[in-house]
């Protein structure tokens, strides 16, 4: 059995987050488990404002001692981490245990969320990204990781994953998604650029008209890594996990007015049915 981890945030609604790494990591057949950094709840009296709720140091790195040390990890995943302990510890246990297969999903913020610390984009380039097998920024993330004013279109794209790559990621997979198809009119696909440090690889995919889309930068990147843990090249990985994700995103549904995330199990029913 594959042993695959996530370092990240719990989503009481169960979209996004941990729960989505753990779903995903499921639907590729592995083991998956979970240390978590932070506990995210949502207030639907409140226009489902997000609540953000750190774990504490011990508590964390306690978590990091049983899953490094008490089960050992082939590949870990990191989503939001939130705070400066959080980076510091994910840093020293990854470096500590030699994890070459290492995904960097460097969740920034989520939607309806005030930042926990906005300065700790600083520390994540500076810590994570050069123990990052694969690094995988939405647009906004891009931008604040190169320390470019915005990353709003494919040359932009190139040039942040050029950026990124110099402060020591091997790969790194830029999400533009729907939003680089909103900035690019015209343009009826997904778009996100994968580049390898030498070719960069423009990914093209379906493009859903819905705003129920929770979760799916953590999921691709879970499934990014999930296949990276499988043996699979990050470029082959990446390509399975836009698979997953344009599967899970065809079934995506809506939880309450505010909120809808992908289907997990979206690419079964794709097998099973079309
Ligand atoms: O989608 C980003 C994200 C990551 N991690 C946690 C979250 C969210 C968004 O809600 O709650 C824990």
């Amino acid at each position: 059995m594959i042993k695959i981890a996530t370092i990240a945030g719990s989503d009481a609604s169960g979209g996004a987050g941990l729960e989505a790494d753990l779903k995903t990591f499921e639907e590729y057949g592995m083991y998956g488990m979970a240390a978590v950094t932070l506990i995210a709840a949502m207030d639907s009296r409140h226009e489902w404002a997000h609540k953000v709720f750190p774990v504490a140091e011990d508590a964390l790195r306690a978590q990091l001692e049983t899953v490094f040390r008490g089960v050992g990890v082939d590949t870990v995943k990191s989503g939001m981490l939130g705070t400066f302990y959080a980076v510091e510890l994910a840093a020293e246990y990854l470096d500590a245990w030699h994890i070459r297969n290492y995904v960097l999903d460097p969740v920034m913020i989520c939607k309806g969320a005030e930042a926990l610390n906005p300065e700790l984009n600083v520390v994540i380039a500076e810590k994570l990204l050069p123990l990052a097998e694969l690094v995988t920024p939405n647009l906004f993330e891009a931008a604040q990781l190169a320390g470019m004013r915005e990353v709003a279109s494919i040359e932009q794209m190139r040039e942040a994953a050029r950026i990124i790559a110099g402060k020591g990621a091997r790969n790194v997979f830029i999400k533009g998604g729907s939003k680089l198809h909103e900035i690019e009119a015209g343009t009826p696909k997904a778009l996100d650029l994968l580049y390898d440090g030498r070719d960069f690889h423009l990914i093209e995919d379906e493009l859903f008209d819905t705003a129920w889309t929770h979760g799916a930068g953590c999921t691709v990147s879970a499934a990014a890594a999930a296949g990276i843990a499988r043996g699979l090249s990050v470029h082959d990985a990446v390509l399975s996990a836009k698979r997953f994700i344009t599967e899970s995103l065809r079934r995506s549904f809506a939880l309450n007015r505010w909120v809808g995330p992908g289907n997990p199990s979206g690419w079964r029913a794709g097998h099973l049915f079309r």
